[in-house]
């Protein structure tokens, strides 16, 4: 029978069987929502028996979960960081007891990358270059100015700085691009329509939003008819995700371009579980493949989209 000692584990689920225990970052999106369904799925599929937990967002309660999974000791912990700062302490406690980590979804600031195997998921920087390179191409005829406002994901998270940072990145080759206001709406609908109507009030003349996501940019696009406005006519958007109902509101016009950022982590998550179990090598960052979608893109992917 497997010895999951030499990895530290010893949980339950009999003694072959690899235990994994998963801090997920909350429920906050429907990104979220996919992403959980295809951990747990994949974990199915796996044989490896997954112990759960949900932080409502808060890194205070994903600190805990991994507390727990040391003192469970599961054969391996996995775990989306809320926030790129604050994990060294605990991430060496896991170290410590010789339970390998793996960062999913997004990564941490930790100078130590001997704390975890490896980090997989998406390169958020090159979404928001992405994002920027459509509006730069979008307006190439124009040379007045383009205002824009836009809604970032969670403070401290590495989507919300890396998203930012690449979009800026590319505008900032045109002056004529202007952020006129930037503020989080903390990933969620209701955040973000709540920022968007600010926005709206204080900024008489707005081109373009960027939303570091989809569920973020469906509530602006409510604030925005609230306002009387056609979104993604009076007002361009481009959000990231491509989820179902960001994809339905590209489809429908609403939303402008989209940049993908794929939740099925899962299987690949699996078989690095495996590996890392095993003690193989595995590679220290793995990029999730990923692309972008106009609305005419929409309405031909939206028919067989997983999520
Ligand atoms: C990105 C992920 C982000 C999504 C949001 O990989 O961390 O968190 O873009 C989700 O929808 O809330």
């Amino acid at each position: 029978d497997g010895d999951s000692s030499a990895s530290g584990g010893s949980a339950g689920g009999g003694d072959d069987k690899i235990v994994m225990g998963f801090s997920q970052v909350g429920a906050e999106s429907g990104w979220r929502t996919a992403n959980t369904k295809s951990v747990q799925e994949s974990a199915k599929e796996a044989g490896i028996d997954l112990k759960f937990s949900d932080a409502q967002q808060k890194q205070e309660n994903q600190i805990k979960a991994i507390r727990s999974y040391i003192q469970q000791k599961v054969d391996v912990i996995a775990f989306s960081p809320v926030v790129e700062s604050g994990w060294d302490t605990v991430l060496k406690e896991a170290q410590n007891a010789k339970i390998p980590v793996i960062l999913t979804d997004r990564a941490v600031d930790s100078k130590d990358t001997s704390l975890y195997k490896t980090f997989l998921g998406s390169d958020f920087v090159e979404e928001g270059k992405k994002a920027g390179q459509w509006l730069v191409d979008e307006y190439k005829d124009s040379k007045d100015t383009v205002n824009i406002v836009e809604l970032q994901g969670t403070t401290g998270s590495a989507p919300a700085n890396d998203r930012k940072a690449g979009f800026s990145e590319i505008i900032s080759a045109d002056p004529k691009f202007k952020v006129i206001a930037s503020q989080s709406g903390d990933f969620t609908r209701a955040k973000g329509k709540e920022v968007m109507e600010a926005f709206l009030k204080s900024n008489p003349k707005i081109d373009v939003l960027y939303a570091h996501n989809d569920d973020m940019g469906l509530g602006a696009i409510e604030a925005i008819e609230g306002a009387g406005k056609v979104p993604g006519k009076d007002i361009k958007i481009i959000t990231v995700d491509a989820v179902h109902d960001g994809m339905q509101a590209l489809a429908d016009g609403k939303i402008n371009y989209i940049v993908e950022c794929s939740p099925l982590l899962g299987p690949q998550l699996m078989d690095l579980a495996k590996k890392v179990v095993k003690g193989e090598q595995v590679p220290p960052r793995v990029v999730t493949e990923e692309t972008t979608f106009t609305q005419e893109q929409a309405k031909e992917a939206l028919p067989n989209r997983k999520y």
